[in-house]
């Protein structure tokens, strides 16, 4: 049996979550906003195809992918930037490189303990945020 990623899980701890906003970029005033944002994850999947939710009070974000399809994705919100996205699995660890004008980014999420976590990576930095459950 693959991990199983679906439900709602919100934001518990978020490590250096403003020095990846940074790598991407973005601009003072959106980092202080985006840090004190609680975010919420609600994650549909059916075998390899999967779509993520991260929403907020703020922005909202989606993304739905097959895994092992490479996607046009266009990071709309967030950095706004073009990228070429290719979600793999590595044993039960979802992991995304994000091709374009950032070098090293990407994504990874697995499920421990019955949290689920991320990591995002861009450059040299990594952020570490986990979530719990929601309800
Ligand atoms: C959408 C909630 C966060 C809103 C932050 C608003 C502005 C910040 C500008 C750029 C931020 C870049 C990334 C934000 C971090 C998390 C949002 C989703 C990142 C992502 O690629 O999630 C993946 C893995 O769960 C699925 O799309």
């Amino acid at each position: 049996m693959p991990a199983d990623f679906s439900g709602k899980w919100i934001l518990e701890t978020s490590e250096k979550f403003e020095e990846y906003l940074k790598a991407l970029n973005i601009d003072f005033a959106t980092r202080k906003i985006a840090i004190s944002l609680s975010q919420t994850k609600v994650v549909t999947q059916d075998g390899d195809n999967f779509d993520f939710k991260t929403l907020s009070t703020f922005r909202n974000y989606e993304l739905a992918f097959t895994v092992g399809v490479v996607l046009d994705e266009y990071t709309k919100g967030l950095d706004n930037r073009n990228i070429k996205s290719l979600v793999t699995w590595d044993k039960d660890m979802l992991v995304c490189t994000q091709r374009g004008e950032k070098a090293n980014r990407g994504w990874k999420h697995w499920i421990e303990d019955d949290k689920l976590h991320l990591e995002l990576t861009c450059e040299d930095v990594v952020c570490h945020q986990v979530f719990k459950r929601k309800e």
